[in-house]
């Protein structure tokens, strides 16, 4: 298997923990979809990493997709419930997390537009949604160790990803001050060695 990425995209380094949980091996291909030269339009017609590509040549994107392919292999742990309602409740929390990095992507980009191009009030709307997303998940993760059930799934996962997202991003966030359970759950998460061996590189 193969995974284009680049190494600050947070959703190239949710799949790549969740690789790394499974011990699954890989090469990855490093590859930034803002260079001039990147590859990766040839591989997703969307130009974005993550994309991945199979022993069978199949490829697959986006992080969501490619989390569920993983699901599909033989290697544990198993990071989606069988059964399925629950295992839509672990996809849910995955879009509510990735919905926060959208959001904090989205304001990324509109930061470093020209002066004179840079809309404060498309800013703030993102900053409305990672702060109502944050709430979100605070509630969801209140009083428990694990978002769902009582073992690792793809949401602790794909929302402690979002949250080493602003971290990288926007430092001057407080969000722990304001969300005890997802500081915690940050904590122990940022703790795990797949985590530890993906950190995003400054810059
Ligand atoms: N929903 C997609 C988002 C992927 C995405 O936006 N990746 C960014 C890097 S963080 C990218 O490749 N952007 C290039 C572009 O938008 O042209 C996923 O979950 O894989």
């Amino acid at each position: 298997m193969k995974l284009f990425a680049s190494l600050t995209s947070p959703y190239a380094r949710k799949i790549r923990i969740i690789l790394a949980e499974k011990r699954l091996p890989f090469e990855l291909v490093v590859d930034s979809p803002w260079e001039g030269n990147t590859r990766i339009p040839s591989i997703n017609p969307l130009g974005k990493v993550p994309a991945l590509v199979t022993e069978n040549d199949e490829v697959f994107f986006d992080s969501p997709v490619i989390a569920g392919y993983l699901e599909t292999l033989d290697a544990t742990p198993r990071l989606v419930p069988n059964d399925p309602l629950d295992a839509v409740r672990v996809r849910q929390l995955e879009a509510l997390a990735d919905g926060v990095t959208d959001a904090a992507v989205t304001a990324l980009l509109e930061s470093r537009r020209p002066d004179g191009q840079r809309s404060e009030l498309e800013m703030d709307r993102q900053m409305e949604k990672i702060d109502r997303g944050l709430d979100e998940l605070e509630r969801r993760a209140s009083g428990r160790t694990w978002l769902h059930g009582d073992s690792l799934s793809l949401g602790d996962i794909a929302v402690a990803v979002a949250l080493g997202y602003l971290d990288l991003r926007f430092a001057h966030h407080e969000w722990r001050d304001t969300h005890p359970a997802l500081a915690a759950l940050a904590d122990r998460m940022f703790a795990r060695p797949s985590f530890t061996s993906t950190r995003p590189p400054v810059g």
